[in-house]
């Protein structure tokens, strides 16, 4: 009997922005999910990513059963949750008791939601005793929480989503919002389309899709920013652009920002910068003569070691034009996890406390501390993200719960990171999905639940609370994340305070949050008028919503008064300081790292997803063209990239995008999807002063041709997850291995992997196993004196497996032919003959899919343009930009590319 479907409103788990979502189930599985019309950050829109999240479930990806390990090198087994909560809390006392509280930790993320996150801090400092608890934030917005509270007095973003659309100049620093906030960037193009003078300016080293929008774009030298907005300011301040009102009635330090800047003059920003003058000049003069000014940001100024400088040098210049606290003005970043901000509210980094408090300060803790009804909190200094993993790599962390985020990929310098999981005496993993990097080294994994699975609050970039509700249950044993926390922290109690009443008395998420709300109450923050039933009732509202408030805030300051002692805001002289890594001889390119439009971080779940491959479907290192040319390189030969840490062997693709001196590689490839610890390998751990986030932007990088003639290509359809995991150990054996998805009715599993001569046929037999192409109804033509070999299976006049070895010329026709489900005479001729080049009337593949929704290609819009149409035409012709959107910015690049002459 089928069930009937039902709807649930939720949020989606991906970026920031915090689109709300109506999930589509039948009370058991999720069948389906759109955009929620009522929800005031998307109104029904969604990205990519966001209309895909309901074919996330792969149940075969999911960790579903409590796993321990009983000895470092013996395999986990499975347990049920009171055996593994009893010996986590067994290991954790024994721990604390002979080597003192700060000898364990928590690593968690802004990914969890407010609930799980109140509960993981109350744990750590209140019941261990340690302010070692750091968030996967620390590599993403502690910078910004720096410049807010450094410029402000607190760490809010003072704007709303409204005041991007009606402001009448945006800079956008640093941030590639068309793929990585792009609802947020449907609503500018809409503004934009409707307000034609809007300006907007882009500071970014490469030419991303962003900068479809753009009326000005600052190709900037990566890492010169704090110099670029130095040079603005001098030129406002020549100009007489500036609002000396403001500057006088709320701010203060102008004086000495105003000695610093006078050495920033034109001529020595655009060397610094790496721009012309008139760029810099038309830049001032966009912002200084703009009747408000807004601007956004995001990691191209976060993940700096001089973050922290960059994020006030770029609010002085609200500051000094009193662009703040009006409509269509202010500095507001953009939050990239859909919780981060749910995360600083609750003080989930090593320096915070709930409320926006400092644990470094003795009246916040006292207040925290007699909240909590316990003697005192820790006064010792947290170890921040880097700091962390580096003391468990020594050994004086020696029990380590990580939850929602996964270190073994997304941390700088990995080869340090995995030393460090490898020799940590216990580390406890909590995710959702038991295929990531960091879950190998689990010697305790808690299955959590997931998306829609899981039920409590989440904070927007807008400091918008919305209410996460559960719509099916979790699979297996999965539990969710607060339940799974306050359980582990009673057993651990029955250790650390035996006898006395609990401190994680709490049966649900609601319960936890109308104890964490009070400790906002009177803060900047104060959300104390809000619970999930009343946003239940009213909606998603943005704090402050204090108690007896009937609606939120939508923007701050606007009486000028801001939350520092003085009630002025202050101005930051911080000088330019050029990134870590210098441009030298051995390393003579700037690894920039980043998003691509349709993967999340390290593809735990969209990675499941194989129509997301279809815009990009493998790890390859963008550089310009000259700087392929200089090498003796062409598009699609693998190189040996080298840092100062590590290297990776990857395809190299020609991108004019990417200014020569610089490469740019997605941050989202880690070990899983491709051999040697993915992109991270060679990003370097230095970190921003205050902020303590690290420069995973710029690293020092060169990049050298390989010999790899011996290669392999493989693709098998069906039980993707199970022969996925299978494959991956076994090629090691490959100097070069990626592996990805492809397909969408039909998922395959697409391998490709390289080395300098043929393996032991052995391995290749293996790998024929577990591709199904060992027996059956399977073709086969090997050649073993020239080591070259292909086979293929063929179901039902179809083909369902392919394998080339040795030689792989074959493998985009034979993709080709996968895709249009054929398996004709041509293809059983070929593969009878020794020769591995396709015959000669062979089509390519249909090219990359540019429109992921609709499933269209660029070769098919190309030959639309060619044909004449234009965005409208290849709109309601080819349905491409029809739903989601996200690929509007590409086709628009398409169009403007030189149309073919016609024949
Ligand atoms: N599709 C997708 N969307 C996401 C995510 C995802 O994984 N995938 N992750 C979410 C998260 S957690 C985050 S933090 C956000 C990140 O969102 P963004 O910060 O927008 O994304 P990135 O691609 O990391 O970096 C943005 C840009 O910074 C530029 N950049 C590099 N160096 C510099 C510099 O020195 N100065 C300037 N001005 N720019 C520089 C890069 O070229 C890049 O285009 O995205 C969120 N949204
Ligand atoms: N080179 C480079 N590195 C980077 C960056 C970069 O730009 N360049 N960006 C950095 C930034 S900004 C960020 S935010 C980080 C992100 O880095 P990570 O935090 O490592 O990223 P995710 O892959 O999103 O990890 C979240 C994990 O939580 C799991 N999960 C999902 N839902 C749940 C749940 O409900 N409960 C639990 N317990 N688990 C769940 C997912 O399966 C996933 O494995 O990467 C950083 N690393
Ligand atoms: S913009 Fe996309 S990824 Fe971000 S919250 Fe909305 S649907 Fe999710
Ligand atoms: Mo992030």
């Amino acid at each position: 009997m089928t069930r009937p479907t039902q709807t649930t409103a939720s949020t989606c788990c991906y970026c920031g922005v915090g689109c709300g979502v109506l999930i589509e189930h039948d009370g058991e599985r999720i069948t389906g999910v759109q955009g929620d019309p009522a929800h005031p950050a998307n109104y029904g829109r969604l990205c990519s990513k966001g209309s895909t999240l309901h074919l996330t479930g792969d149940l075969a990806a999911r960790a579903l059963h409590p796993e321990l390990r009983l000895g470092k090198g013996l395999a986990r087994a499975r347990t049920d949750w009171d055996s593994a909560l009893d010996h986590a809390a067994v290991v954790f006392a024994e721990t604390i008791r002979e080597h003192g509280p700060d000898s364990v930790a928590f690593y968690i993320s802004g990914q969890l939601l407010t609930e799980d996150y109140y509960a993981f801090n109350k744990l750590a400092r209140a019941l261990v005793g340690t302010n070692n608890i750091d968030s996967n934030s620390r590599l993403c917005m502690s910078s910004a929480v720096v410049g807010y509270k450094r410029s402000l007095g607190a760490d809010a973003p003072p704007c709303s989503y409204e005041d991007i659309e009606q402001s009448d100049c945006l800079l956008i620093a640093g941030s590639n919002m068309a793929y990585a906030h792009p609802v947020l960037f449907r609503r500018l193009e809409a503004a934009k389309a409707s307000r034609p003078d809007m300006k907007i300016i882009v500071v970014d080293p490469r030419r991303t899709d962003t900068c479809e929008l753009a009326d000005l774009h600052l190709a900037i030298l990566p890492g010169s920013d704090v110099a670029l907005f130095h040079g603005i300011l001098h030129i406002l301040l020549w100009e007489g652009w500036i609002d000396r009102a403001f500057i006088d009635a709320h701010t203060e330090g102008f004086d000495a920002l105003k000695k610093l800047v006078r050495d920033y003059s034109p001529a020595a920003v655009a060397d610094i910068c790496g721009i012309s003058v008139d760029s810099l000049q038309s830049c001032a003069e966009l912002i200084g003569k703009a009747p408000s000014f807004l601007s956004l940001w995001c990691m191209g100024l976060n993940q700096s070691s001089s973050g922290s400088a960059k994020n006030s040098a770029l609010i002085n210049l609200h500051l000094a034009t009193g662009q703040i606290g009006k409509p269509g003005a202010g500095p507001f970043s953009l939050t990239g996890q859909p919780n981060a901000m749910g995360g600083r509210e609750t003080g989930s980094l090593a320096n915070l406390l709930p409320g926006h408090r400092e644990a470094g300060n003795a009246e916040h803790r006292a207040e925290v501390a007699g909240y909590w009804g316990v003697d005192s909190l820790p006064e010792t200094t947290g170890l921040t993200a880097i700091e962390l993993f580096e003391a468990v790599r020594v050994g004086k962390v020696k029990a380590l719960w990580i939850a929602c985020t996964n270190p073994a990929q997304s941390m700088p310098d990995q080869q340090k990171i995995h030393e460090a999981l490898s020799t940590c005496p216990f580390v406890v993993v909590q995710e959702a999905y038991a295929t990531t990097e960091t879950c190998r080294y689990a010697d305790l994994l808690l299955p959590a639940a997931g998306w829609g699975e899981k039920e409590g609050s989440v904070t927007n970039s807008e400091r918008r609370v919305s209410h996460v509700r559960r719509a099916v249950p979790a699979p297996g044993e999965a539990r969710a994340d607060w339940a799974i926390t306050c359980d582990f922290a009673r057993r651990l109690e029955r250790h650390l305070r035996p006898g006395e009443p609990s401190l994680f008395d709490f049966a649900s998420p609601a319960a936890l949050f109308e104890e964490y709300k009070q400790l906002t109450a009177g803060r900047d923050l104060d959300l104390s008028g809000l619970s999930h039933a009343l946003i239940d009732d009213l909606g998603p509202q943005q704090w402050p919503f204090p108690a007896g408030a009937s609606r939120g805030t939508p923007r701050l300051y606007a009486d000028g008064v801001f939350p520092t002692a003085s009630g002025n805001a202050r101005f930051q002289a911080d000088p330019f300081r050029a990134p870590q890594e210098k441009r030298e001889a051995r390393y003579p390119l700037t690894l920039n790292t980043g998003r691509l439009r349709d993967q999340w971080h390290g593809m735990s779940r969209t990675g499941t997803v194989a129509q997301l491959f279809g815009h990009v479907e493998e790890a390859a290192l963008s550089m310009h063209p000259d700087e392929l040319r200089r090498r003796r390189l062409v598009s699609g030969d693998l190189i040996k990239l080298r840092s100062r840490r590590g290297s990776l062997i990857v395809p190299v693709q020609a991108d004019e995008a990417v200014r020569p001196g610089q490469a740019f590689l997605p941050m989202h490839w880690g070990d899983r999807f491709l051999k040697g610890l993915g992109t991270n390998v060679l990003t370097l751990p230095a970190f921003d002063p205050l902020s303590k986030q690290p420069e995973l932007k710029h690293a020092g990088v060169e990049v050298e041709k390989v010999e790899l003639p011996w290669q392999l290509f493989a693709l098998v359809e069906g039980d993707v997850q199970q022969r996925f995991a299978k494959l991956r150990p076994l090629l090691e054996e490959f100097a070069y291995a990626s592996l990805t998805l492809t397909g969408r009715e039909r998922p395959a599993l697409l391998v490709k992997a390289a080395s300098a001569a043929a393996p032991d046929a052995t391995l290749l037999a293996q790998i024929d196993a577990l591709l199904g192409l060992d027996e059956g109804p399977v073709l086969a033509y090997d050649d073993p004196r020239r080591t070259v070999g292909k086979r293929v299976r063929i179901e039902d006049g179809r083909i369902h497996a392919i394998r080339l070895a040795g030689e792989t010329a074959a493998r985009d026709w034979l993709k080709a032919l996968w895709e249009e489900g054929k398996a004709d005479a041509d293809l059983r001729r070929w593969l009878l003959a020794p020769l591995s080049t396709p015959p000669g009337n062979a089509g390519g593949c249909k090219g990359k899919t540019v429109c992921s929704c609709m499933n269209v290609s660029d070769t098919a819009i190309r030959e639309g343009i060619d044909r004449g149409l234009d965005l409208d035409g290849l709109k309601q012709e080819l349905k491409c930009g029809t739903s989601c959107g996200s690929c509007v910015p590409e086709i628009k690049r398409l169009l403007a590319q030189p149309v073919k002459a016609p024949a």
